[in-house]
């Protein structure tokens, strides 16, 4: 019996991710993913940087979850670029979703796209879209050893965030414990610490976003 067997799905996927890199460039748009647990606060921080930068840059947004559109209702009236990935079940988004989200955006109008991936801190990161950065996004509430446990995103991102600071006096979270894991995995490590509710700690994310787009 000759029975055929996909070998590698992240091969396809990666030939995809480079044919949407190809397509991102050539329209001159910087591309980040997002990646946090569900409920880190991706679509918060977001919010908070669409109304923020007024009309400083071009967004596009694309935003993968497993069902309902809840995440583009949320972005759209803060930009016209809006398009929801519904995966169907699966847990991180993949290449050829996002070629066909970004057939629903005008990318010649945008400086930059921002894809918020499903929310889940594991497969997400092996799945290349086609994006210039992956920001890893962790969050207080959810505990100081996440780095520890997800070596993956701190090694791959290009910046990592540590979101909802405003609930440090609250939970038990030791920023020793955080610093001392996530240096011991990668010692220039750049991490960001913000929230996305009070707007503390904003203006550098912001700052860091306006440098990527004008570097791209
Ligand atoms: N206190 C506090 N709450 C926050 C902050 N950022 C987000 N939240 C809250 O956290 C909850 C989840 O936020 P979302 O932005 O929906 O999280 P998400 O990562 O997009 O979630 P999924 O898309 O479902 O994975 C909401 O109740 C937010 O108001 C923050 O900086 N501080
Ligand atoms: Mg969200
Ligand atoms: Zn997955």
């Amino acid at each position: 019996m000759n029975i055929p067997v996909v070998e590698n799905v992240l091969k396809l996927n990666d030939e995809i991710a480079a044919e949407n890199r190809r397509t991102l460039k050539d329209a001159g748009v910087v591309t980040i993913t997002l990646i946090g647990s569900p409920g880190s606060g991706k679509t918060t921080l977001l919010e908070t940087t669409l109304k923020s930068l007024g009309n400083d840059l071009s967004v596009g947004l694309l935003t993968g979850d497993i069902a309902t559109s809840r995440d583009a209702e949320r972005l759209a009236p803060h930009s016209p670029h809006v398009a929801q990935i519904n995966t169907g079940g699966s847990c991180h988004l993949d290449a050829n979703q996002i070629k066909q989200g970004m057939k629903q955006l005008p990318l010649d109008k945008l400086d930059l796209l921002i894809i918020e991936n499903v929310g889940n801190l594991i497969c997400p990161v092996g799945f290349d879209l086609g994006q210039d950065a992956k920001i890893g996004l962790f969050s207080v509430p959810e505990g100081d050893d996440k780095p520890a446990k997800h070596p993956r995103i701190v090694l791959e991102a290009s910046l990592l965030v540590l979101n909802k600071i405003d609930l440090i006096p609250y939970v038990s979270f030791d920023r020793d414990v955080f610093y001392g894991d996530l240096k011991s995995m990668r010692e220039d490590a750049p991490v960001m610490e913000l929230s996305a509710t009070t707007g503390e700690g904003i203006d550098n994310w912001l700052d860091w976003l306006r440098r990527l787009a004008d570097e791209g």
